[in-house]
């Protein structure tokens, strides 16, 4: 595989973003090649995953891959995008999935890691969601994980400031599992995993669903889906989300004018 590193050590898989390049932007092609590793994991007995960059990275991921997104009148993170795939798949796999997190995390990629079941992350590690950074409309099942992750203050702070947040941070209020020194990082996330790895799998398999199930079990009326749907076409047609994707293509601050 061209963009990640796939181990498997025993009931352990570790699957490490390799696309030094571009930050480990997540463009399909990369995606593609996470879902795929997940899936030979499973078909090979794994029964955790250890999902990282690479060792000491400044960054886990920039991103979206801000070259593959539409520049207007077009759903930028529709079902079908490689950021949504790799969302499911992660939260549908069997096999508990650990993020362990160096450096930052930008756009959705946090919301990758907040799709893991466990995030364990280097002091170093920050967080930003950054879609009102670009004039992006994220979409419903986004927000929802988002709030399943953290208040809806924090969520709010989060999306409309689009600033990062450190992980002593992310730690203290409950979106993250564990803040550990960075030398220790890996084998403390190795020591979880192995713990993890030598419990009934099928429980945790079932466990895993189960609070996947209920957690998403939040009522959204079909006219209310409908109407942020609306809203959200309002913003991807605007000239702000075209102003925004020109912008992080042509690396310049965008000038927003709220139409
Ligand atoms: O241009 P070259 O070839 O040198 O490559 C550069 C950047 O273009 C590339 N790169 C990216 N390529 C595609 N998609 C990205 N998201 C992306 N980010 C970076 O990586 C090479 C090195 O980048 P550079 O020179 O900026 O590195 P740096 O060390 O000076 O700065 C690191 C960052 C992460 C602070 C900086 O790259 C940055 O701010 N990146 C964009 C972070 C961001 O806003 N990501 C959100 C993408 S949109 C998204 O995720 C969702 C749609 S949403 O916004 O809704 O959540």
């Amino acid at each position: 595989m061209e963009f990640i590193k796939l181990t498997q050590d025993g009931h352990i898989g570790t699957i490490v973003l390799d696309r030094h390049r571009k930050l480990n932007a997540l463009s399909h092609d990369l995606v593609a090649e996470v879902i795929e590793a997940l899936r030979q994991l499973e078909e090979a007995g794994a029964r955790v995953v250890i999902l990282r960059a690479q060792a000491g990275a400044k960054v886990w991921s920039a991103g979206h891959d801000g070259g593959e997104l539409p520049e207007g009148g077009r759903d930028p993170l529709g079902w079908d995008d490689p950021l949504r795939h790799l969302v499911r798949t992660i939260e549908t796999c069997r096999m508990p999935v650990i993020a362990m997190v160096e450096g930052g995390v930008w756009g959705g990629p946090v919301e990758t890691v907040l799709a893991c079941d466990i995030i364990i992350a280097g002091p170093c590690a920050t967080f930003a969601v950054t879609p009102a950074r670009l004039g992006v409309p994220y979409n419903v099942s986004g927000m929802m994980t988002f709030m399943s992750a953290a208040s809806l203050r924090l969520v709010k702070e989060l999306a409309f400031t689009a600033s990062p947040i450190s992980a002593e941070r992310a730690e203290r209020i409950g979106m993250i599992n564990h803040v550990v020194p960075a030398p220790e990082l890996e084998t403390f996330t190795l020591g979880m995993a192995t713990t993890i790895a030598n419990n009934a799998p099928l429980s945790i398999a079932v466990m895993k669903e189960q609070l996947r199930v209920l957690a998403g079990a939040k009522p959204v009326s079909p006219r209310g889906f409908e109407k942020v749907q609306g809203l959200r076409r309002i913003v991807y047609d605007s000239h702000d989300y075209h102003e925004g994707i020109r912008a992080f293509k042509e690396k310049r601050r965008p000038a927003f004018t709220g139409n």
